[in-house]
């Protein structure tokens, strides 16, 4: 038999956790840009009893009995996926977007193969071949960076360097690169030099899907996405890809590097590829990145240095070294959260501080434009968030803009 009763009397102390977290996400503005407040919808998708059933293989070729409703639930994460972007191949099951990077190179390169990839601090991922992570281990990595004077990825230079490290795997994509990659451009590189591309778009995926962003799909070999940041369609991982290499990649993924696919994530897929196929959705796409625009703007008139001087996409880089130089990210950081803003520290180009201090904060718009806020909410939080990383002890300040953060998030609540 099963424990009875609801979670608050089974286990209090999860639930309140819980709770706290649900009160968290309502009382704070999220401006964490790996962040996103899914639907209702995608919740219960997420919590559902496809959590019981194990499902190792692929739709019509499981390795177990009783999988013909999970069939139905992956086939049209699968359909939603492939009609969103236009490929001919999605893997929907990656638990993650590393797990997604980990499958492609595992399908495709042997270890001590050449990757050539973004630097972590210029925006880069760990997946993408930093020394603490497997990737960094397992194969030989050399990163391109952005211009330090202008903030953007010098493509000349990228092909220079790929003409001289001969790469077996060029990555575009970014975890905090402002600006849009040329996709094009990097597949025409990869091909001079006889290497694979792959599209790392976790962070874009949304902005991609909503028609805001060029799709990678046709220069990249291999398009790895995380599915719950702009998309909103619960943790997890995806991998597109072609005819050719489908195979492959669906091998490198089961048996290659998991075991039974999450399929209580996978339903959550289906359903936010399926709300990420609507008009309602575009709009939404457009905005983030209007919001993150309107954003920008306030923090360059009001004297904050951006990474390549604004953005393109759903998040700003801010360098604090020009006009805050004693103020580390981690303290920006913690000053903003005070009041109720979450956002993370983060590295910038030319980076002395450790990553855990940093020079840097990241800021995202997706989140928040899920809650409704257009340029004008934007552009209050923009000035809060200036007038607090220029008076520290500021109490009554501090005060007023916290007040002016719960009348925000109770005008513009997730879930009620
Ligand atoms: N950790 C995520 C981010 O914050 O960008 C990427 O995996």
């Amino acid at each position: 038999m099963l424990p009875e009763g609801r979670l608050s009397e089974t286990d209090p102390d999860v639930h309140a956790a819980i709770h706290g977290e649900e009160q968290r996400q309502e009382q704070n503005l999220e401006m964490i840009a790996s962040e996103n407040h899914v639907s209702k919808a995608v919740l219960e998708a997420q919590g559902s009893v496809l959590t019981n059933k194990y499902a190792e293989g692929y739709p019509g070729a499981r390795y177990y009995g009783g999988c013909e409703h999970v069939d139905t639930v992956e086939q049209l994460a699968i359909d939603r996926a492939t009609k969103l972007f236009g490929a001919d191949h999605a893997n929907v099951q990656p638990h993650s977007g590393t797990q997604a990077n980990m499958a492609v190179y595992f399908a495709m390169l042997d270890p001590g193969d050449r990757i050539l990839s973004l630097d972590l601090t210029h925006g880069g991922h760990l997946s993408h071949g930093h020394h603490v992570n497997f990737s960094g281990q397992h194969y030989e990595i050399e990163q391109y960076g952005v211009n330090p004077e202008t903030g953007y990825i010098d493509y000349e230079e990228l092909a220079a360097q790929a003409e001289q490290f001969d790469p077996d795997l060029v990555v575009s994509g970014s975890s905090a690169y402002p600006r849009e990659f040329d996709y094009e451009r990097i597949g025409e590189i990869a091909d001079t030099v006889d290497a694979y591309h792959m599209a790392d778009i976790a962070h874009v995926t949304g902005l991609i899907a909503g028609g805001v962003h060029a799709n990678p799909v046709g220069n990249a070999d291999f398009v790895t996405a995380s599915t719950h940041k702009t998309i909103r369609a619960g943790r997890g991982g995806m991998i597109l890809t072609t005819d050719e290499h489908a195979e492959a990649i669906d091998k490198a993924i089961f048996p290659g590097a998991q075991g039974g696919p999450l399929m209580h994530n996978v339903a959550g897929k289906a359903v936010g590829f399926g709300e990420a196929l609507t008009d309602e959705f575009d709009e939404y796409a457009e905005q983030v990145v209007a919001n993150a625009k309107a954003l920008a703007e306030v923090f360059t008139e009001w004297g904050l240095s951006l990474v390549s001087g604004g953005t393109d996409k759903h998040l700003l880089l801010v360098d604090l070294r020009g006009s805050h130089p004693d103020l580390t990210g981690k303290d920006a950081e913690e000053r903003l959260e005070r009041v109720g803003l979450t956002v993370n520290k983060n590295t910038v180009p030319g980076e002395s501080r450790s990553p855990f201090v940093t020079s840097g904060i990241r800021i995202g718009t997706a989140a928040l434009t899920t809650r409704g806020f257009t340029e004008s909410e934007m552009k209050t939080v923009g000035r809060h968030i200036i007038d607090l990383l220029d008076n520290p002890d500021d109490d009554d300040l501090a005060r007023e803009i916290s007040v002016e953060v719960d009348r925000l998030c109770s005008e513009y609540p997730v879930y009620e």
